[in-house]
């Protein structure tokens, strides 16, 4: 198959998982184009099925803000044209599924036919896709994919709650690739090297946005580290840096706290810790939380959005409401104080991230692939 994939370059859940879904596919065989503003950042390693497009941007002074809608809508049928595409996939409703639309009718004025499949990530839905300025488009570029996909079940229910969807929604999860995160685990060294043998490491990894609530994480460390001697080490970066660093002086943990900065393969790191915290405000999946449990970490996390399909309470960690900081912290400090609990809750986390694993998740992309394009040649 030759398939196009559209998606953020930017660090984030939706651009790894469209990243990641592209280099399995490329590494069956398939020819993946991915076409974006920049290249994503996950797309590391050279293959030479995998072909980067990049969207051109057109300067002029009239523009305050760049249309950018038109130009990827632009190199899209560029890309289809001149590629041959057989099928496109957008990650992220926002505005990759209104360019896919408005492509694929200038492509038919071609007579060419391009199906489209929307992923459905999160964000694109419960937070900014229902915002009145985006909402008739969304919905509309929705209704007219040929497929939709969500990557949880609860994702898949709020989408039908906000949006009046009168197309199928097919819940595809997200994955992982088990067996080379093991490998990476194997091999992973501690990440302090100074680590003292009953200290504990607590870890969280998003892109510091205030829907990941991580004055909670930090509120959360606070207390556990008043009755256990832990680390915190809090990788990613964002918007909310700022304001947590200084928090993190304020409460005065600044010597138990480390800001790592980004890191595009969090395998290595997540190895070392004990706990991983995740208490958002809404979370479509938490991809982070399934990484952490890959490599045998249980999740501290909120009940929020579909975290609850992945964190399975009392067994691969504790879910709890959001912001109870309090019950978050009691709970965190019951299990890392309980080292047989803590290895079972280990040995759960990691039959659980098992059943994530691509070789389950890709062939339900490859058989709605393949179901798009007969349909399509019909
Ligand atoms: O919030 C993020 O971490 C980024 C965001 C995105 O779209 O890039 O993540 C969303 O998609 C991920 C991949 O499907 C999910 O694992 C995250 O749960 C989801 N984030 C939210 O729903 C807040």
């Amino acid at each position: 198959m030759n398939i196009g994939i559209v998606c953020y370059p930017t660090f984030g859940g939706s651009g790894a998982v469209a990243t990641e879904l592209g280099k399995a596919l490329a590494e069956q065989g398939h020819r993946v184009h991915f076409i974006s503003y920049n290249l994503p950042f996950k797309l590391n390693h050279f293959n030479e099925n995998i072909i980067y497009h990049e969207v051109e941007w057109y300067e002029y002074p009239l523009f305050e803000y760049q249309p950018y809608e038109s130009a990827l809508t632009s190199k899209i049928v560029d890309v289809a044209l001149y590629e041959t595409l057989d099928l496109l996939h957008v990650h992220y409703a926002i505005p990759h599924a209104s360019a896919a639309y408005m492509a694929k009718q200038i492509l038919l004025s071609k007579k060419i036919k391009l199906p489209y499949i929307t992923t459905l990530h999160g964000t694109d839905i419960t937070l900014v896709g229902k915002d009145p300025s985006f909402e008739p488009v969304i919905r509309f570029s929705l209704n007219n994919s040929d497929a939709i996909t969500s990557v949880s079940k609860t994702l898949k229910k709020e989408t039908l709650n906000i949006f009046k969807i009168d197309n199928n929604i097919e819940v595809i999860h997200n994955f992982i690739d088990f067996e080379k995160i093991q490998q990476i685990r194997k091999e992973a060294r501690c990440c302090i090297s100074n680590k003292s043998k009953n200290e504990k490491i607590l870890m969280h990894i998003s892109n510091f946005r205030r829907v990941k609530r991580i004055d909670d994480v930090v509120k959360i460390f606070a207390l556990v580290r008043k009755k256990i001697k832990s680390k915190l080490v809090l990788i990613g970066d964002g918007p909310e840096k700022p304001h947590i660093e200084r928090l993190v002086r304020a409460l005065k943990l600044q010597n138990d706290v480390i800001f790592t900065g980004r890191i595009v393969e969090p395998i290595e790191i997540l190895s070392s810790a004990d706990l991983f915290l995740l208490p958002s405000e809404t979370e479509s999946f938490g991809l982070a939380a399934l990484e952490a449990m890959a490599v045998g970490v249980p999740v501290i996390s909120t009940n929020a959005g579909g975290i609850t399909e992945v964190n399975i309470h009392d067994k691969t960690g504790y879910v709890c409401n959001v912001g109870d900081i309090k019950n978050m912290a009691k709970l965190s400090i019951d299990l890392l104080s309980d080292e047989k609990k803590l290895m079972q809750f280990k040995q759960n986390a990691l039959i659980q991230a098992k059943k994530f694993d691509v070789k389950n998740i890709l062939p339900k992309y490859l058989t709605l692939y393949k179901k798009l394009i007969d349909n399509s040649k019909l």
